[in-house]
């Protein structure tokens, strides 16, 4: 940033830097690309204002420390999203810790976080100490998928800052708000930097792998752009004047681990297919290896004659003592267009007794998780059986009673 932008803090951009930057931009969208469902998103009206507002939120707050928070299994999207958020923040003097609860399981994210050298903290409620933080950040969710928001309201740390492409959801409030009708997150965080919220330089390294990150990003949440908007594709032209192509290909051809091939073919033998929706329980899994869920519901929709994929486990978590954690969790991925994740999950699976709802999804994929609380853990391995079952049939029969079909 400008030397000018730091001791002028009322005036943020200053009009020199605006009109230079109004050169720069070719590839921004402004009004093109717009649709008409994205002009009655929540945030206001216009690609700049965003921009412009998220720097005016970041200068209020310079000097402070916030936390990041990413979906409790952080994926390509968001931690391309967190770590530019990261680094967007730094020209604000902003110290960013980036958290996540739950695991990061998929081979191909490993392999990302290791190359981007992040430091992603996993939360721990007795270890970590949420009051040294001034406000917390959201990125590729809402707070809705993840354990760390409840933490942060107990002690009192407000949510700054909202960036999700998500549908909405209900009880979220934050100084910012920005909920785009995007293919990734990934994509908001490049219109930010388009606009000038960072200056890449493609002879540094981490502008590299930023641009990299946030192309894999675009590419996992858009099925390699089939699924991508035009505000997608616009990102990804972008980014591809800074990205690594061969480093790119490498993170996607990490291997499927051999657990995700286990339950690739355990959701194969027990898959169940009506109306061309293929059904999958897998039974009981352990929590390191919850993405194979995900991965086996990729695979199960490239059969032909299925246009939607759902596979469902218990995932068994820690083990301290005597409580075990365990809850159902399930994946949906659909080809078909007329078929919203979001409103699938929530009309089968309906909300808690909290009123939360148990699941919920964008474009092309869902997901939903439900917890087994009083039925979880111990018991020899008849119980277990007879609760998988119990649990296989309720899902079964909510999902085929929702399709309009009989079991075959
Ligand atoms: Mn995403």
């Amino acid at each position: 940033m400008t030397a000018e932008r730091k001791t002028n803090q009322g005036e943020r951009i200053d009009k020199g830097d605006r009109e230079a930057r109004g050169t720069t931009r070719i590839l921004t969208l402004k009004n093109s690309g717009r649709t008409s469902d994205e002009a009655a998103a929540p945030a206001v009206s216009g690609l700049d204002e965003r921009a412009e507002q998220l720097a005016q939120v970041l200068e209020r707050h310079r000097g402070e420390r916030h936390l990041v928070v990413l979906q409790d299994f952080p994926d390509p999207d968001s931690i391309s999203a967190a770590y530019a958020h990261q680094l967007i923040a730094a020209q604000f003097e902003i110290d960013v810790d980036l958290t996540y609860s739950g695991r990061i399981s998929h081979q191909e994210n490993i392999a990302l976080v290791r190359l981007l050298n992040l430091d992603l903290i996993p939360y721990d409620v007795d270890r970590m100490d949420l009051q040294t933080y001034d406000g917390a950040v959201f990125v590729d969710s809402q707070g809705t998928t993840t354990s760390v928001r409840a933490g942060l309201e107990e002690a009192g740390v407000p949510a700054i800052i909202v960036v999700d492409h998500h549908e909405r959801q209900e009880g979220v409030t934050s100084e910012f708000l920005d909920l785009r009708k995007v293919g990734a997150t990934a994509t908001i965080y490049t219109d930010y930097i388009q606009y000038g919220l960072l200056t890449l330089e493609a002879g540094r390294r981490e502008h590299v792998l930023l641009a990299t990150a946030l192309m894999h990003g675009i590419m996992t949440d858009t099925r390699s752009l089939l699924h991508a908007r035009p505000e997608d594709f616009m990102a990804a032209a972008f980014l591809s004047q800074f990205h690594d192509a061969g480093l790119l290909s490498e993170i996607l051809s990490q291997r499927r681990s051999k657990p995700v091939m286990d339950t690739v073919q355990r959701a194969l033998a027990n898959r169940v297919i009506a109306e061309s929706y293929s059904i999958a329980g897998i039974g009981y899994i352990r929590a390191e290896h919850r993405d194979a869920i995900p991965q086996a519901a990729d695979f199960l929709l490239s059969e032909e004659n299925v246009h939607t994929a759902i596979v469902y486990g218990i995932v068994m978590g820690r083990r301290d003592g005597m409580s075990h954690e365990e809850s159902l969790v399930g994946s949906l991925r659909t080809s078909k267009l007329t078929i919203d994740p979001d409103q699938f999950i929530k009309e089968v699976f309906g909300r808690s007794a909290a009123g939360n709802y148990f699941g919920g999804g964008k474009r092309e994929a869902g997901g939903f998780e439900v917890p087994i609380d009083f039925l979880a853990g111990t018991g020899d391995e008849a119980y277990s059986d007879l609760k998988w079952q119990v649990f296989d049939q309720q899902i079964k029969q909510r999902l085929l009673a929702k399709i309009g079909a009989q079991k075959k």
